[in-house]
């Protein structure tokens, strides 16, 4: 059995993960990160594309901004679409903040870089990760990694290992507060090496049910359409798909759409969950671990920076001068911003997906919502509010 002490074990090597060791090491706090999978493996995940301005800042003050600085697209706006028909939400007139389009697997990338960059101890390929004492001031992890076998104390763990990890089980289920919301259809993504239809993103609904024009770069694009869940991929080849979210954006977008090979495709299922339990002990769960919405707003890797934001505050002031307000607050202050965005997603997953048990009434009070949504800049500027991210609250504040 190897050992190994550190102030904050971080399970899980993704954004969460990655940009909670990058805030500790800038206090001065020593992390270790436990990744299951191999460093390629998370590098190479295809996922979010849209930063609110906030999680901009917050990569540039953890040392990791250049990258969405020199190649993030900055966009004041998108689009909705209704069966063709397009009206621009001018986000950054109505709100004075705009968001960037910036991949997720650039800033893991990017942080990923910074940690080998300083000699971060990562661990990848872990195996039975397992979380313990988490109750008591000794708590500790153990895992196995090729034929090590590893215990590594810690004074605090910190869960960022996604939706599926053992973090949050490790909180007994009697004590952990969770509500949850599965939709009854997934997206269907496909990146692929073309100019983007247009400047800004599209969100589309039409009889056929939702699509999604958006982009990585100038040059790369992503689309997505809703789809069944367990529909095969193989019944997608790519010119279906192309003509397909052709139909659904409607003629004016189809006639600037280059078609192109699929690089990735991909059907993801939409949820919507929340683990109120934040904090068990020494434990604390952020992003996904914690929650999970449906990508409509672009708020999953959003919300992941949110709580990462919270939480290297809070374990700094503690570790600084025993300040356990943030530790205390962490959970509460987090909530808030969550329930938010849980909020925002539902609502505009609901706007402009096909739910297939609509009633007639249901559609036309979606029709109707859009229509007021067209016409009105109040009703406008809510969903600019919301989409550019709402502000950060003081965590020490409470
Ligand atoms: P992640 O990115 O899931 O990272 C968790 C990390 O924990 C590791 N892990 C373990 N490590 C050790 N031991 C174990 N037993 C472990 N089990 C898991 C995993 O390998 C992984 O590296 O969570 P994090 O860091 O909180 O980041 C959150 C974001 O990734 C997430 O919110 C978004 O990507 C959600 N999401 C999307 N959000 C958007 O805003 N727009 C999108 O288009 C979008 N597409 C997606 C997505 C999430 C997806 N998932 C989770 C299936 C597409 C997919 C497919
Ligand atoms: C993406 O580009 O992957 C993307 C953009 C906006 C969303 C979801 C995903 O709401």
């Amino acid at each position: 059995m190897k050992k190994l002490r550190t102030q904050v074990a971080i399970i899980g090597g993704g954004p969460s993960g990655l940009l909670l060791a990058r805030m500790l090491q800038q206090d001065g706090i020593d992390s270790v990160i436990i990744e299951r999978q191999s460093a390629a493996h998370v590098e190479g995940r295809i996922r979010a594309g849209v930063m609110e301005h906030g999680s901009v800042e917050v990569l540039e003050r953890a040392g990791v901004g250049q990258g969405v600085a020199e190649h993030g697209l900055v966009h004041g706006g998108f689009d909705l679409a209704s069966d063709g028909r397009l009206c621009r939400i001018p986000i950054e007139a109505l709100t004075g903040r705009s968001v960037t389009v910036y991949g997720q697997t650039e800033v893991t990338k990017d942080l990923m870089k910074a940690h080998r960059a300083a000699g971060t101890a990562m661990f990848h390929e872990a195996s039975d990760v397992t979380l313990h004492d988490v109750t008591t001031d000794t708590p500790y992890v153990t895992f196995r990694q090729g034929d090590a076998d590893w215990h590594i104390e810690a004074d605090f763990i910190a869960g960022c290992d996604g939706f599926r990890g053992p973090s949050r089980q490790a909180i007994p289920a009697a004590q952990r507060r969770e509500f949850e919301k599965v939709y009854p259809f997934g997206w269907l993504g496909i990146l692929a090496d073309v100019p983007p239809c247009r400047d800004e993103l599209i969100y589309a609904t039409s009889e056929r049910g939702f699509a999604l024009a958006s982009m990585r770069s100038e040059t790369r694009s992503r689309y997505y359409i809703q789809c069944r869940v367990d529909e095969p991929l193989e019944d997608w080849p790519d010119d279906r798909l192309w003509d397909e979210l052709k139909t659904r954006l409607g003629p004016d977008v189809a006639a600037n759409i280059t078609t192109g090979p699929a690089l990735e495709k991909s059907i993801a299922p939409l949820r919507s969950f929340v683990c109120e339990t934040m904090r068990h002990g020494r434990l604390f769960l952020a992003g996904d671990a914690a929650h999970i919405v449906p990508p409509t707003g672009a708020k999953g890797l959003n919300l992941a920076v949110g709580d990462v934001h919270y939480l290297g505050a809070a374990l700094g002031a503690f570790f600084a001068r025993n300040d356990t307000r943030g530790v205390e607050n962490y959970q509460t202050v987090a909530l808030r911003r969550i329930w938010k965005a849980e909020r925002f997603s539902w609502t505009l997953t609901r706007l402009l997906h096909d739910f297939e048990d609509d009633q007639a009434f249901d559609r036309r009070m979606r029709t109707a919502e859009l229509d007021y949504i067209f016409s009105s800049e109040a009703a406008q500027r809510s969903i600019a509010e919301n989409y550019v991210g709402l502000p950060f609250e003081d965590v020490l504040a409470g």
